[in-house]
């Protein structure tokens, strides 16, 4: 069985929940651990250092671990922590298919095998909350790499398994969506060096609850594209389905830039509130940011798209 092995100092100690993250303080925390961590657990990359992020205190583990979405599980936040119990992500096998010239299907050795990266991330939902969560994961582009993307490849597909005996919501009386849960990137998205394929959380093996083994991170976009429990990958020349897309497309774009310009048809996107830090109508409201925050890094991908068109 494949053992997840993170940094000898978990980023629960490197950036603690208590504290506010200084960028100097955590980029030397950060150095220091480069000492003595574990070879497969590399430092944090300069992401981290130019990220939007760097004053916001880290969404506590418990939040992050207890309150979410994962429909396979239930609808309700609390659904994935209470049914995913049974969920076995060990042994797993993730395919790689489509317009590639090696197509491939890796173990969860071979996952593990790529060097980790922690990245503290801003996650913004589209029900209008947002967290501080620091992944443990490595880029989707070197997964891209190996199986060596053809030059028609435009879009990658991801989808999520389908295992109705261990995924109650998969197999009750109401099916709120169809399964699997599928989802969708442009081939510059997926290659960009923030999209990240997650299999850790707060310097842990990710929790079934979060998407375990492997999920997807794309911290500009709202958290639905965030598809977990990856079981293929397929490079293609159209634009691939997405779940929430086909449930209710006048909702839900492909594209699912966070921003606070466009709203949702029956909610404003303009604000958000940070779970963990109480009062869901209160003064912790904040104004959320085009792209999340990430703007300087990503808003050259749609130069010349009409945003309120493609949402
Ligand atoms: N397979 C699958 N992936 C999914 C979902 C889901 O229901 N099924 N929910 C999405 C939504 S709406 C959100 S907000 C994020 C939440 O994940 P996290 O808070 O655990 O990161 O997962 C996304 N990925
Ligand atoms: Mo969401």
């Amino acid at each position: 069985m494949p053992l997840y092995r993170p940094s000898s100092v978990p980023a629960s100690e490197i950036t603690p929940e208590a504290c506010y993250l200084d960028r100097r303080t955590f980029l030397a925390a950060a150095a220091g651990a480069v000492a003595t961590a574990s070879p497969a657990f590399s430092a944090p990359l300069s992401v981290t250092a130019g990220n939007p992020i760097a004053n916001e205190k880290l969404t506590p583990e418990k939040d992050v671990t207890g309150y979410n979405n994962f429909y396979e599980f239930g609808m309700g936040k609390e659904d994935p922590k209470a049914n995913s119990g049974d969920f076995k992500p060990d042994p797993w096998s993730l395919t790689i298919d489509g317009l590639v010239t090696r197509p491939k299907t890796f173990g969860l050795e071979d996952l593990l095998a790529f060097p980790l990266e922690e990245r503290i991330y801003r996650m913004r939902c589209v029900e209008a909350w947002s967290m501080v969560i620091p992944w443990d994961g490595f880029p989707l582009a070197a997964l891209l790499d190996k199986v060596e993307p053809l030059g028609d490849a435009k879009y990658v597909a991801f989808e999520t398994i389908v295992r109705k005996a261990e995924m109650p919501g998969q197999s009750g009386f109401f099916q709120p969506l169809p399964w699997p849960y599928v989802e969708g990137l442009r081939l510059d998205e997926a290659r960009h060096p923030l999209t990240l394929l997650a299999v850790g959380l707060y310097g842990k093996t990710l929790p079934n609850q979060n998407g375990a083994p492997i999920r997807l991170v794309v911290p500009w976009k709202y958290g639905f594209k965030g598809i977990k429990s990856i079981v293929r990958i397929t490079l293609t020349d159209r634009k691939p389905p997405s779940t929430w897309n086909l449930a209710a497309p006048d909702e839900y774009g492909f594209y699912a830039n966070v921003n606070p310009k466009v709203d949702h048809p029956r909610w404003s996107q303009a604000t958000e509130n940070r779970i963990g830090e109480g009062g869901f109508f209160g003064a912790n409201r904040r104004p959320t940011l085009p792209f999340n925050g990430y703007a300087d890094e990503v808003a050259g991908l749609y130069a010349g798209m009409d945003l309120k068109a493609d949402f």
